[in-house]
């Protein structure tokens, strides 16, 4: 299997919480490293852009108003199928729906407020870990 880099992000309900570091210890027990880490209150152009891809959704506008409503911690997670690895960790996006022992069965509040986001490709992880940090940020 391929070691592969993707992004993730603690969303503000779960900072708010005080879990950042009960999240990072899902990660780390499942064998993906926190190659990069910084926590962030991100503007609302940052946000609208980064989820621009969902624009049109009905929950667009809501889900920008909760990613900038506090701190989120910004990730890039490295490890053997990092993608779909911290995919499965996360559970379903809606946490009535996340198989038992996931992140967001565990620790999310609703579908909006579901604790982390992950990469969903390769190609997403490249391009969403480019947004947050530079190159020489990542420190395998
Ligand atoms: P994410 O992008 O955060 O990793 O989550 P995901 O792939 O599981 O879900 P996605 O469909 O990409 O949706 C992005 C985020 O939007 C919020 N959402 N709210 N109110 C709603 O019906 C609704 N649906 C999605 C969630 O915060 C979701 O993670
Ligand atoms: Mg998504």
């Amino acid at each position: 299997m391929a070691i592969e880099r993707t992004f993730s992000i603690i969303k503000p309900d779960a900072t708010r919480r005080n879990l950042t570091g009960a999240i990072n210890a899902v990660y780390e027990k499942a064998g993906l490293r926190i190659i990069a880490q910084k926590r962030i209150w991100m503007s609302r152009q940052h946000a609208k852009k980064f989820y621009e891809v969902h624009a049109a959704r009905p929950f667009y506008n809501d889900l920008v108003d909760f990613m900038v409503s506090g701190p989120v911690v910004v990730q890039v997670l490295e490890g053997e199928n990092a993608v779909q690895a911290h995919r499965d960790l996360m559970g379903a996006t809606n946490p009535a729906n996340a198989a038992e022992g996931t992140i967001r069965k565990m620790f999310a509040e609703s579908i909006e407020a579901n604790s982390v986001h992950g990469s969903d490709s390769l190609e997403n992880a490249a391009i969403e870990i480019a947004y947050f940090f530079a190159g020489c940020e990542l420190v395998g």
